[in-house]
């Protein structure tokens, strides 16, 4: 689902409100990046649109401009935290691993990830 309006039983809208607490790490004017819960490597952080939009192509066609100021801002806390190498991956869809359906770009780094997806 695509709105500008908060969805009222998202996750991820209700960190980016403050109405649930999060490490967030930078900010930039519609994007908010905070650190996983459940970190796959030493810098594990999400990077989600302050606006709800459900999956990563629905925020491409709806506000471009904001999927490349969240891959700016990916490139940002990689810069401070992963010596500016990083991987930035979007789970789209439930079998894709997909589990909070507000997008989400997943930043890791910090140690050698190696050239496998799986
Ligand atoms: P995905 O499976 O691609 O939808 O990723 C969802 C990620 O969200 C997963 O890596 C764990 C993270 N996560 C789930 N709940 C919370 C939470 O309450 N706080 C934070 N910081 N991260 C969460």
């Amino acid at each position: 689902m695509t709105t500008s309006a908060p969805e009222p039983d998202c996750l991820f809208c209700s960190i980016v409100e403050g109405k649930i607490p999060a490490e967030i790490v930078a900010r930039s004017e519609n994007v908010v990046a905070f650190a996983d819960i459940n970190p796959q490597a030493p810098v594990h952080v999400l990077v989600v649109p302050t606006e709800h939009h459900g999956e990563v192509a629905q925020l491409a066609a709806a506000r471009p401009e904001v999927l490349a100021e969240l891959v700016a801002l990916a490139e940002q806390v990689a810069g401070e935290q992963a010596d500016g190498q990083f991987r930035l991956v979007f789970n789209s869809g439930p079998q894709a691993g997909q589990s909070v359906f507000h997008v989400h770009g997943h930043v890791l780094g910090g140690t050698s990830l190696g050239g496998r997806f799986a």
